[in-house]
């Protein structure tokens, strides 16, 4: 029996990713950091998941670049994640299709909803919150709740022990191969909606791969026309 929905957040829920690149840059400027992604720079990224991780990733391969230690690359991102906030609620995110019914039904259905992302949980609240999504989740894994990020399952393996869960018992909700390796990682059957910057990833271990989520009465959505660059 399915008694538990994991739940991505970026790409899964809404196309975040280009408030996290537009926070990124505006903080690399403000820093005097010669770094500025591009889209195609930033769909290359957005394989090293983790904020901090790709901050530091970037500098190392950034020869122009200061060496940063980890605390400096720590308060770089945490400044990103206070832009960010400030952009969720200037620029007021749209869900995909389908997220509010499928969160509403699952809900109705009696299931633990989780949201598992490898985000900064501060800005994750703050995108709950923007989003009016908090009252639907039961739990929030964000950022460093586990020490390795996607595609190490670690983040769906403590969720299913928190939750009490054998592996079929719980759906997995993803948009990247980073997060759908997670998941089958720890024993999920994992649906994959790809985002715009997702959909040239393999999803070929997916268990459905489905265009969006739909929505009864609505246009099937666009995932925003093609990349620039
Ligand atoms: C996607 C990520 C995140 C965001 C940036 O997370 O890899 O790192 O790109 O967010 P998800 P932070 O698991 O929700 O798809 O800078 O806060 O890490
Ligand atoms: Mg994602």
């Amino acid at each position: 029996m399915i008694r538990a929905l994991l739940v991505d957040l970026d790409g899964t829920l809404a196309e975040t990713e280009e408030l996290h690149r537009e926070a990124f840059n505006r903080v690399f400027q403000e820093r005097g950091l010669p770094l500025h992604w591009d889209q195609d720079t930033y769909a290359r990224l957005l394989r090293i998941t983790g904020g901090k991780e790709r901050i530091a990733r970037a500098i190392e391969a950034c020869p122009d670049c200061p060496r940063l230690d980890a605390g400096t690359i720590a308060e770089v991102h945490r400044r990103k994640t206070e832009v960010y906030q400030s952009l969720l609620w200037e620029k007021e995110v749209a869900l995909r299709p389908g997220v509010v019914r499928v969160l509403t039904e699952a809900k109705e259905a009696g299931l633990t909803l989780a949201l598992c992302t490898t985000t900064d949980p501060k800005g994750a609240a703050t995108f709950l919150e923007a989003a009016g999504l908090s009252p639907f989740f039961d739990l929030v894994l964000a950022g460093d709740a586990v020490p390795r990020k996607k595609p190490d399952p670690a983040i769906f393996l403590l969720a299913r022990e928190l939750l009490g869960l054998q592996g079929p018992e719980g759906i997995v909700l993803e948009d990247s191969e980073p997060g759908l390796q997670a998941g089958v990682g720890a024993g999920f059957p994992v649906v994959v909606i790809p985002s715009f910057y997702t959909r040239d990833h393999n999803f070929r271990r997916a268990t459905a791969l489905l265009p969006h989520l739909g929505e009864p009465g609505r246009p099937a959505p666009v995932l925003q026309g093609p990349r620039e660059g």
